[in-house]
């Protein structure tokens, strides 16, 4: 069904950037949201999505920025030009610095802009005493190169290492990067009218991950398979019968931090939570469930509800996406165009 599969590639595009516009309020380090900021959050999604009411649109992050300056050069490129996609990231930064980037990579963006892309290699080599970032900036801008690999996932993961070996060359930093994508890829090719088994979607991550993982250097990590051990905490987790783990117990086993090896898998459990009610969320949509749990978690909210919103996004489609809500967030409507654009790139018809 190509109008579902297209609504799944706005969704997507879509769900990136609202959890985004709509986590960013609520960075707060590392902490939980207390009960009484659980019901701050409560009341503004029910706002919301309520009658459309006059208010500054909430502004996206650097998270929204990556991820359109590399969907805009797929969709004008229609092949990864690597120099072109680094060009558009130094542009719109230094045109907006203030979007909330993370700490290291302006550095890297200094460095590109210095010698003029020369070097589009070195840059990011060099970071953290070269032995590059691990943050999860390459895994917050990535859905874009998922739609657009939706028919090649060998071409997806080769896409995915060097759109991300911009900014982020260290192998966790990588990886995670890869394993976001390969969740999006697999919410797009699912149907969201049949019930979702969450185990074998687990599964098939850590399938994935298996291999990608066994076939790389470990670079003297003390641990060669950190994601697949991750995604074998999400499978417990998820099978915890009951009202479902405490939040407690996820931050600790899972993390909220800017480190993708503890805000990946975070996102995608979000996203598998949400299938089932949680408790202090009243929501019938499970789009809207996943983003305000992913929040609610507290720590890189913006990331982590952008994450978890590109995934569900793409799995449920524009349709369960409240347009009220979206029409708050800034730039919606191009973000809906991209993931139309991608589509129609991406998919044979
Ligand atoms: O990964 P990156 O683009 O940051 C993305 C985050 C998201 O939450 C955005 O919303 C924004 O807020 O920032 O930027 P980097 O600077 O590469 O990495 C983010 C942070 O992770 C760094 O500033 C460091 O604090 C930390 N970090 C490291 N620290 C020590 N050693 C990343 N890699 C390392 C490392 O190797
Ligand atoms: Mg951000
Ligand atoms: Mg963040």
């Amino acid at each position: 069904d190509l109008s579902l599969l297209r609504s799944k590639f706005r969704g997507s595009m879509l769900g990136a950037l609202i959890g985004d516009c709509l986590g960013s309020p609520y960075d707060n380090g590392y902490n939980y949201l207390s009960n009484g900021m659980k019901l701050v959050l409560q009341k503004s999604f029910d706002k919301l999505e309520g009658p459309m009411f006059k208010a500054p649109v909430m502004q996206f992050t650097d998270d929204s920025a990556m991820t359109y300056s590399l969907a805009k050069s797929l969709v004008e490129q229609k092949e990864l030009e690597v120099v072109d996609v680094a060009k558009r990231f130094v542009k719109s930064y230094f045109l907006e610095p203030n979007r909330g980037y993370g700490a290291g990579v302006v550095t890297v963006f200094q460095k590109l802009r210095g010698d003029k892309f020369a070097d589009i290699v070195t840059p990011a080599k060099q970071q953290f005493n070269n032995q590059g970032s691990w943050g999860n900036g390459g895994a917050m801008r990535v859905a874009p190169v998922a739609l657009f690999c939706y028919e090649n996932y060998d071409n997806l993961l080769d896409t995915v290492r060097k759109v991300t070996q911009i900014t982020h060359t260290h192998k966790v930093g990588v990886d995670g990067a890869i394993l976001q994508a390969a969740a999006i890829y697999q919410s797009l090719h699912l149907n969201p009218n049949e019930t979702l088994n969450v185990i074998s979607f687990v599964d098939d991550l850590i399938q994935k991950m298996d291999q990608i993982e066994k076939d790389e250097e470990g670079l003297g990590l003390a641990e060669p398979q950190p994601y697949k051990i991750q995604l074998g905490v999400v499978k417990a987790l998820i099978s915890e019968d009951g009202d479902g783990p405490d939040v407690k117990d996820v931050l600790k086993k899972l993390g909220n931090s800017v480190a993708a090896l503890y805000s990946v898998p975070t996102a995608i459990f979000c996203f598998l939570r949400a299938q089932k009610p949680i408790s202090g969320i009243q929501t019938e949509n499970p789009f809207r469930r996943a983003i305000q749990y992913a929040i609610s978690l507290g720590g890189d909210t913006d990331t982590i509800g952008s994450m978890t919103g590109a995934i569900a996004g793409a799995y449920y489609g524009e349709e369960k996406i409240n347009s009220n809500m979206l029409q708050h967030c800034e730039s919606s409507e191009e973000f809906r165009v991209l993931g139309d654009k991608l589509f129609e790139i991406a998919v044979k018809q």
